[in-house]
């Protein structure tokens, strides 16, 4: 085996966000780009001999590509054993599975999530550690520092390997093994629910629809619900991966899982409706004419725990991202279990799983998990809430939700998102409301309620100590209700500005009236201090949660 020493040049450019390094698919194509970041990313975690390291990613465009690169120059920098999903598959919750069914010393993921695919849109990197989850924010800013040092890389001259065949074959001197992309995922899930339960319900008059958005759950949805559950044929709709995601936006969200939300609020509308993203991490969950919001979904998960196998014994602890809901918090308090508030991103969870604080965590953005990886879960999600729902016999999804909030009460909550903004301007509205806040101490009155406080979010990590700063603008009021501002670490282009709602509802009279109705006032509060609209010249949001 010939190892190349290949001479680069740095690139600038190359921090990673809130889930990795994520590009227009052209930018990873320029010479060098995609290898200088998994070259800083083999010398920042090293190669410690007998080592075996997994690579999959969601299927979109330059997918197969990256492979075929990363294997090269795994091989170079003395990896041993490379496990890749079959046809270069492997969704992120299954990555994170692999890796730690397999002790490998961690793995590459190739994925942008649910921003758009194809030969103009965008492409992504991650890389995760040996616990299963993301690389955290001293291995990523270790990795950025890297970057911007890179005079070479290393890499082997071999040729491209045939990712389609399961099974064992070489680059250079590393083994590479070939694996179904399901199987390890799909046996790690029937260890954790109640199949035959699940496997009743199905073969009732229950009705579900799971929308794959042409990304990569189709072939774990498949597998998982129609063969080992006994689902209907077709109950999976858009189930094969497509490179360019079929043109779509694989968001589950009500504005972009469009064609379910037609099923889910149409004539005769199944029961259940799930949809999962490009890299199968998130979820999103309907009922018949009825969602389910993501915070109340990691609630209601934590209250329905005791019905699924797997967390029947108790939890331990939950944990949720600093924009989420309190909804969970409510719950965490009447189980006497500890609550922990985390920055944006599921790298943030990894250390409190680890820990063995918490075993259920979640994000409002349609993300829900658990220990039994290291990510959070699209998939897991789903058959946590059919384990519930074949538990709770005959009960609606919106019946279950309204029982929930009549017990807990509800906290009402949307996000807005302003998608494609230009930078600039984002940049002028965080800037107005902390000069808001800051021009005189005194803490205003704004939608009729008092503010308590306004900073912008910090966390120190209850178990390493590091510290993360800058995580979003708090805006809290004596009631309990929120406003939070954050710009998004995800996007490839201008910026996305997120503003998070929240206030809390007891009176259950009110709890089937809109969140955006319920919110209005603070909605109204939150443009008075961003000065928003007059700043970016939008008036509606993009997509509103
Ligand atoms: C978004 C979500 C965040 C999530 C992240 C990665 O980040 O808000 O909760 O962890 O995406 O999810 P941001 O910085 O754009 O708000 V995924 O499914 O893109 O891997
Ligand atoms: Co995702």
């Amino acid at each position: 085996m010939t190892i190349r020493i290949q001479p680069t040049t740095p690139f600038n450019d190359q921090k990673p966000g809130t889930s990795g390094l994520r590009k227009k698919v052209k930018v990873f194509q320029e010479p060098g780009y995609l290898e200088n970041f998994v070259q800083a990313c083999f010398d920042v975690v090293g190669v410690p001999s007998g080592q075996t390291l997994v690579v999959g990613g969601d299927g979109r465009f330059f997918n197969d590509c990256a492979i075929q690169t990363i294997l090269k120059m795994a091989a170079a920098n003395g990896v041993t054993k490379v496990l890749v999903g079959q046809h270069g598959i492997l969704s992120t919750p299954a990555t994170s599975c692999v890796i730690r069914k397999y002790q490998a010393m961690g793995g590459f993921i190739l994925s942008a999530s649910h921003n758009p695919a194809g030969p103009d849109e965008d492409f992504g990197i991650k890389y995760n550690v040996s616990n299963g989850g993301p690389a955290p924010e001293g291995v990523t800013n270790a990795v950025f520092a890297q970057t911007l040092a890179m005079d070479h890389y290393k890499i082997v001259d071999s040729a491209d390997i045939d990712l389609s065949v399961i099974g064992e074959t070489q680059v250079g001197d590393m083994l590479v093994s070939i694996i179904d992309s399901v199987a390890d995922y799909a046996e790690l899930m029937q260890s954790l629910f109640d199949f035959s339960a699940i496997r009743q319900l199905l073969s009732s008059e229950f009705r579900m629809v799971f929308d794959a958005m042409h990304a990569v759950t189709g072939p774990y949805a498949k597998v998982i619900l129609e063969e080992m559950l006994g689902a209907p044929q077709g109950t999976v709709i858009n189930g094969i991966p497509l490179s360019d995601f079929g043109g779509g936006h694989p968001d589950p969200n009500l504005t972009y899982a469009d064609a379910l939300v037609e099923i889910m609020y149409g004539d005769n509308a199944p029961d259940f409706g799930a949809a999962s993203d490009g890299d199968g991490d998130r979820n999103m969950i309907l009922g018949n004419h009825f969602f389910v919001n993501p915070s109340d979904s990691l609630a209601l998960i934590a209250a329905n725990a005791h019905f699924v196998p797997a967390y029947a014994k108790g939890l331990t602890g939950v944990a949720r991202s600093m924009p989420t809901s309190g909804a969970v918090d409510r719950v965490a308090e009447a189980m006497g279990i500890d609550c922990y508030e985390t920055p944006t991103g599921w790298k943030f969870f990894g250390n409190l799983m680890d820990a063995g604080k918490v075993v259920l965590c979640g994000e409002e953005s349609f993300g829900t998990g658990s220990n039994h990886v290291r990510e959070k879960d699209g998939l897991w999600a789903v058959l946590f809430w059919l384990n519930v729902l074949a538990a709770r016999k005959g009960e609606s999804v919106e019946s279950i939700v309204l029982h929930h909030w009549q017990q807990y009460g509800r906290n009402v909550y949307s996000r807005h998102d302003y998608e494609g903004v230009d930078a600039t301007a984002a940049a002028q509205v965080m800037d107005h409301v902390r000069s808001y806040f800051e021009r005189d101490l005194q803490m205003p009155r704004l939608a009729n309620r008092l503010v308590s406080l306004w900073d912008d979010f910090a966390y120190s990590d209850p178990v390493d100590g590091s510290e993360t700063t800058g995580q979003g603008l708090r805006v809290l009021f004596e009631d309990g209700s929120r406003i939070v501002f954050r710009l998004s670490g995800t996007g490839t282009q201008g910026a996305t500005i997120r503003i998070y709602l929240e206030s809390f509802e007891a009176d259950s009279a009110k709890h089937c009236i809109d969140a955006q109705i319920l919110l209005a006032d603070l909605i109204a509060a939150s443009h008075e201090i961003s000065n928003l609209p007059q700043l970016t010249g939008r008036d509606e949001p993009t997509v509103i949660t």
